[in-house]
Protein backbone atom coordinates (compact mmCIF):
# COMPACT_ATOMS: atom_id res chain seq x y z
CA UNK A 1 0.00 0.00 0.00
CA UNK A 2 1.22 3.25 -0.71
CA UNK A 3 0.93 6.79 0.83
CA UNK A 4 -0.18 8.35 -2.19
CA UNK A 5 -3.12 10.62 -1.67
CA UNK A 6 -6.32 10.70 -4.19
CA UNK A 7 -6.07 13.54 -6.43
CA UNK A 8 -8.70 15.36 -4.30
CA UNK A 9 -7.17 15.05 -1.11
CA UNK A 10 -4.27 17.21 0.36
CA UNK A 11 -0.78 15.13 0.73
CA UNK A 12 0.41 15.10 3.88
CA UNK A 13 2.35 17.46 5.19
CA UNK A 14 0.91 20.04 2.54
CA UNK A 15 -1.17 23.36 2.86
CA UNK A 16 -3.90 24.74 0.52
CA UNK A 17 -2.82 27.90 -1.21
CA UNK A 18 -5.35 30.50 -0.75
CA UNK A 19 -6.30 32.00 -4.58
CA UNK A 20 -3.98 34.98 -5.02
CA UNK A 21 -5.93 36.34 -7.34
CA UNK A 22 -9.20 36.12 -5.20
CA UNK A 23 -7.54 37.70 -2.27
CA UNK A 24 -6.31 40.43 -4.65
CA UNK A 25 -9.79 41.55 -6.17
CA UNK A 26 -10.87 40.73 -2.52
CA UNK A 27 -8.28 44.19 -1.51
CA UNK A 28 -9.14 45.13 -4.24
CA UNK A 29 -12.75 46.01 -3.39
CA UNK A 30 -12.13 46.78 -0.07
CA UNK A 31 -10.32 50.17 -2.11
CA UNK A 32 -13.03 50.59 -4.30
CA UNK A 33 -15.10 51.24 -1.46
CA UNK A 34 -12.88 53.52 0.07
CA UNK A 35 -12.70 55.69 -3.69
CA UNK A 36 -16.69 55.50 -3.30
CA UNK A 37 -16.32 56.88 0.93
CA UNK A 38 -13.69 59.81 -0.35
CA UNK A 39 -15.41 60.97 -3.38
CA UNK A 40 -19.56 60.51 -2.60
CA UNK A 41 -20.50 63.97 -5.44
CA UNK A 42 -19.45 63.10 -8.56
CA UNK A 43 -20.82 60.83 -10.68
CA UNK A 44 -17.97 57.93 -11.50
CA UNK A 45 -17.87 56.14 -14.81
CA UNK A 46 -15.57 52.82 -16.06
CA UNK A 47 -14.77 53.41 -19.06
CA UNK A 48 -13.58 49.92 -20.73
CA UNK A 49 -13.10 48.52 -24.43
CA UNK A 50 -9.90 47.03 -26.75
CA UNK A 51 -7.20 49.64 -27.33
CA UNK A 52 -8.27 51.94 -30.31
CA UNK A 53 -11.99 51.60 -30.15
CA UNK A 54 -12.22 55.49 -29.46
CA UNK A 55 -12.31 56.02 -25.90
CA UNK A 56 -10.23 59.31 -25.69
CA UNK A 57 -11.40 60.51 -29.26
CA UNK A 58 -15.35 60.41 -27.57
CA UNK A 59 -13.98 61.84 -24.26
CA UNK A 60 -12.41 64.37 -26.46
CA UNK A 61 -16.20 64.95 -28.47
CA UNK A 62 -18.13 64.77 -24.88
CA UNK A 63 -16.09 67.52 -23.26
CA UNK A 64 -16.94 69.51 -25.93
CA UNK A 65 -20.22 68.93 -25.99
CA UNK A 66 -20.73 69.01 -22.09
CA UNK A 67 -19.00 72.33 -21.85
CA UNK A 68 -20.83 74.60 -19.56
CA UNK A 69 -23.05 72.32 -18.84
CA UNK A 70 -21.28 70.29 -16.25
CA UNK A 71 -17.69 70.01 -15.20
CA UNK A 72 -15.28 66.93 -15.97
CA UNK A 73 -12.43 65.14 -14.82
CA UNK A 74 -10.90 62.57 -16.44
CA UNK A 75 -7.98 59.55 -14.92
CA UNK A 76 -6.82 58.10 -18.07
CA UNK A 77 -4.34 55.23 -17.81
CA UNK A 78 -2.02 53.37 -19.96
CA UNK A 79 0.85 50.75 -20.07
CA UNK A 80 2.77 53.96 -21.12
CA UNK A 81 2.86 58.13 -21.70
CA UNK A 82 1.24 60.74 -20.99
CA UNK A 83 -0.58 61.11 -24.81
CA UNK A 84 -4.05 60.71 -23.56
CA UNK A 85 -4.05 63.22 -20.98
CA UNK A 86 -2.47 65.80 -23.16
CA UNK A 87 -5.15 65.10 -25.94
CA UNK A 88 -7.85 65.54 -23.45
CA UNK A 89 -5.89 68.77 -22.30
CA UNK A 90 -5.86 69.85 -25.40
CA UNK A 91 -9.75 70.30 -25.41
CA UNK A 92 -9.48 71.69 -22.21
CA UNK A 93 -10.46 68.99 -19.74
CA UNK A 94 -8.99 68.70 -16.70
CA UNK A 95 -6.97 65.17 -17.03
CA UNK A 96 -4.53 63.15 -15.26
CA UNK A 97 -2.20 60.32 -16.73
CA UNK A 98 -2.00 57.21 -14.59
CA UNK A 99 0.79 55.11 -16.06
CA UNK A 100 0.41 51.80 -15.08
CA UNK A 101 3.98 50.56 -15.79
CA UNK A 102 2.96 47.70 -18.28
CA UNK A 103 -0.32 46.80 -16.22
CA UNK A 104 -3.05 45.62 -18.24
CA UNK A 105 -6.10 47.20 -16.14
CA UNK A 106 -6.26 49.95 -13.48
CA UNK A 107 -6.89 48.99 -9.93
CA UNK A 108 -8.67 50.84 -7.13
CA UNK A 109 -5.32 51.40 -5.42
CA UNK A 110 -3.86 53.42 -8.41
CA UNK A 111 -7.18 55.71 -8.46
CA UNK A 112 -6.92 56.22 -4.63
CA UNK A 113 -3.67 56.99 -5.09
CA UNK A 114 -4.60 59.38 -7.79
CA UNK A 115 -7.41 61.22 -5.57
CA UNK A 116 -4.72 62.99 -3.76
CA UNK A 117 -3.60 64.44 -7.23
CA UNK A 118 -6.73 66.23 -8.47
CA UNK A 119 -8.97 68.95 -7.32
CA UNK A 120 -12.70 67.13 -7.17
CA UNK A 121 -14.29 70.39 -6.25
CA UNK A 122 -17.54 71.07 -8.30
CA UNK A 123 -16.70 68.47 -9.95
CA UNK A 124 -19.89 66.53 -11.36
CA UNK A 125 -18.25 63.72 -13.48
CA UNK A 126 -15.13 61.58 -13.23
CA UNK A 127 -14.80 59.91 -16.03
CA UNK A 128 -12.09 56.88 -15.62
CA UNK A 129 -10.57 55.90 -19.10
CA UNK A 130 -9.49 52.32 -18.63
CA UNK A 131 -6.17 50.55 -20.02
CA UNK A 132 -7.43 49.17 -23.48
CA UNK A 133 -8.25 45.28 -22.48
CA UNK A 134 -11.44 44.32 -22.42
CA UNK A 135 -10.62 41.03 -19.85
CA UNK A 136 -8.23 42.49 -16.73
CA UNK A 137 -10.15 45.43 -16.40
CA UNK A 138 -13.96 43.38 -15.30
CA UNK A 139 -12.48 42.23 -12.81
CA UNK A 140 -11.64 45.08 -11.07
CA UNK A 141 -14.07 47.69 -9.31
CA UNK A 142 -12.64 50.87 -9.41
CA UNK A 143 -15.60 52.55 -6.92
CA UNK A 144 -17.13 53.69 -10.25
CA UNK A 145 -21.55 54.37 -10.50
CA UNK A 146 -21.18 52.68 -14.06
CA UNK A 147 -19.01 50.74 -16.27
CA UNK A 148 -19.76 51.67 -19.92
CA UNK A 149 -17.49 49.96 -22.78
CA UNK A 150 -16.99 50.35 -26.29
CA UNK A 151 -17.32 48.26 -29.15
CA UNK A 152 -15.92 49.58 -32.18
CA UNK A 153 -17.26 48.05 -35.63
CA UNK A 154 -14.09 47.03 -36.97
CA UNK A 155 -13.68 44.68 -33.67
CA UNK A 156 -15.79 42.41 -35.17
CA UNK A 157 -19.66 41.63 -33.55
CA UNK A 158 -18.57 38.57 -31.22
CA UNK A 159 -17.31 40.13 -28.90
CA UNK A 160 -19.82 40.52 -26.26
CA UNK A 161 -20.02 36.50 -26.41
CA UNK A 162 -16.12 36.31 -26.12
CA UNK A 163 -15.46 38.74 -23.43
CA UNK A 164 -18.79 38.06 -21.57
CA UNK A 165 -17.73 39.28 -17.96
CA UNK A 166 -17.00 43.36 -19.17
CA UNK A 167 -20.48 43.24 -21.42
CA UNK A 168 -21.97 41.19 -18.19
CA UNK A 169 -20.76 44.53 -15.83
CA UNK A 170 -21.51 47.25 -18.34
CA UNK A 171 -24.49 49.15 -17.65
CA UNK A 172 -23.97 50.36 -21.52
CA UNK A 173 -22.37 49.10 -24.43
CA UNK A 174 -21.70 52.12 -27.28
CA UNK A 175 -20.68 50.49 -31.04
CA UNK A 176 -18.40 53.25 -31.76
CA UNK A 177 -16.78 53.98 -34.91
CA UNK A 178 -20.04 53.73 -36.57
CA UNK A 179 -19.49 55.80 -39.30
CA UNK A 180 -17.15 52.68 -40.49
CA UNK A 181 -20.29 50.47 -40.27
CA UNK A 182 -21.16 50.52 -44.05
CA UNK A 183 -17.89 49.39 -44.96
CA UNK A 184 -16.91 46.49 -41.92
CA UNK A 185 -18.74 42.90 -41.64
CA UNK A 186 -20.24 43.93 -37.85
CA UNK A 187 -24.08 43.51 -37.66
CA UNK A 188 -25.12 45.67 -34.71
CA UNK A 189 -28.32 43.85 -34.21
CA UNK A 190 -26.07 40.85 -33.48
CA UNK A 191 -23.90 42.53 -31.21
CA UNK A 192 -26.56 43.80 -29.13
CA UNK A 193 -28.42 40.53 -29.75
CA UNK A 194 -25.14 38.61 -27.83
CA UNK A 195 -24.71 41.39 -25.32
CA UNK A 196 -28.45 41.05 -23.93
CA UNK A 197 -27.89 37.41 -23.47
CA UNK A 198 -25.00 38.03 -21.62
CA UNK A 199 -26.61 41.24 -19.53
CA UNK A 200 -29.84 41.41 -20.80
CA UNK A 201 -30.38 44.80 -19.21
CA UNK A 202 -27.18 46.51 -21.08
CA UNK A 203 -28.24 49.53 -23.01
CA UNK A 204 -26.59 50.28 -26.25
CA UNK A 205 -26.03 53.52 -28.49
CA UNK A 206 -24.44 53.04 -31.56
CA UNK A 207 -21.78 55.97 -31.78
CA UNK A 208 -19.37 57.77 -34.43
CA UNK A 209 -16.77 61.22 -33.36
CA UNK A 210 -16.69 61.29 -36.96
CA UNK A 211 -19.97 62.53 -38.21
CA UNK A 212 -20.92 62.73 -34.56
CA UNK A 213 -24.14 59.92 -34.82
CA UNK A 214 -25.16 59.01 -30.79
CA UNK A 215 -22.88 61.77 -29.20
CA UNK A 216 -26.10 63.78 -28.42
CA UNK A 217 -28.07 60.24 -26.76
CA UNK A 218 -24.58 59.57 -25.11
CA UNK A 219 -24.43 62.94 -23.41
CA UNK A 220 -27.42 63.01 -22.43
CA UNK A 221 -27.44 59.72 -20.90
CA UNK A 222 -24.24 61.22 -19.09
CA UNK A 223 -26.52 64.24 -17.75
CA UNK A 224 -29.28 62.19 -17.00
CA UNK A 225 -27.48 59.32 -14.77
CA UNK A 226 -25.25 62.83 -13.19
CA UNK A 227 -28.63 64.57 -12.06
CA UNK A 228 -30.01 61.02 -10.89
CA UNK A 229 -27.10 60.70 -8.29
CA UNK A 230 -27.69 64.20 -7.46
CA UNK A 231 -31.00 63.53 -6.57
CA UNK A 232 -30.33 60.57 -4.86
CA UNK A 233 -27.29 62.43 -2.28
CA UNK A 234 -30.46 65.46 -1.62
CA UNK A 235 -32.92 62.54 -0.91
CA UNK A 236 -30.75 60.57 1.59
CA UNK A 237 -29.60 64.39 3.27
CA UNK A 238 -33.61 65.33 3.88
CA UNK A 239 -34.40 61.51 4.93
CA UNK A 240 -30.78 62.66 7.49
CA UNK A 241 -32.30 65.87 8.58
CA UNK A 242 -35.84 64.22 9.19
CA UNK A 243 -34.57 61.41 11.33
N1 LIG B 1 -13.61 56.20 -38.16
C1 LIG B 1 -13.54 56.52 -36.87
N2 LIG B 1 -12.34 56.54 -36.25
C2 LIG B 1 -12.30 56.87 -34.94
C3 LIG B 1 -13.47 57.19 -34.20
N3 LIG B 1 -13.10 57.43 -32.92
C4 LIG B 1 -11.77 57.29 -32.88
N4 LIG B 1 -11.27 56.95 -34.08
C5 LIG B 1 -9.86 56.69 -34.41
O1 LIG B 1 -9.48 55.48 -33.76
C6 LIG B 1 -8.13 55.58 -33.31
C7 LIG B 1 -8.04 55.27 -31.84
O2 LIG B 1 -8.76 56.25 -31.13
P1 LIG B 1 -8.50 56.55 -29.59
O3 LIG B 1 -9.53 57.56 -29.18
O4 LIG B 1 -7.09 56.88 -29.35
O5 LIG B 1 -8.83 55.12 -28.92
P2 LIG B 1 -8.57 54.58 -27.45
O6 LIG B 1 -7.29 53.82 -27.49
O7 LIG B 1 -9.73 53.68 -27.17
O8 LIG B 1 -8.53 55.76 -26.55
C8 LIG B 1 -7.66 56.97 -33.66
O9 LIG B 1 -6.94 56.93 -34.87
C9 LIG B 1 -8.95 57.76 -33.84
O10 LIG B 1 -8.82 58.85 -34.72
C10 LIG B 1 -14.73 57.18 -34.88
O11 LIG B 1 -15.80 57.43 -34.33
N5 LIG B 1 -14.70 56.81 -36.21
MG1 LIG C 1 -7.12 56.31 -25.08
Amino acid sequence: MTNKPKSNEMPVGSIQSEHTNLNLLKANDFVAKAIKEKIPDPLVINLCSSPGSGKTTLLQETGRRLKGKINISVLVGDPETDRDAVRLKEVGIEALQIVTGGMCHIEAQMIYQALDHIDLTDVDLLIIENVGNLVCPAAFNLGEDYRVTLLASTEGDDKPKKYPRMFLTSELMLISKSDLLPYVPFSEEDAVKDAREVNPDIGAISVSAINGEGIDEWCDWLLEKVEEKKSKKLQSMKIQQFN
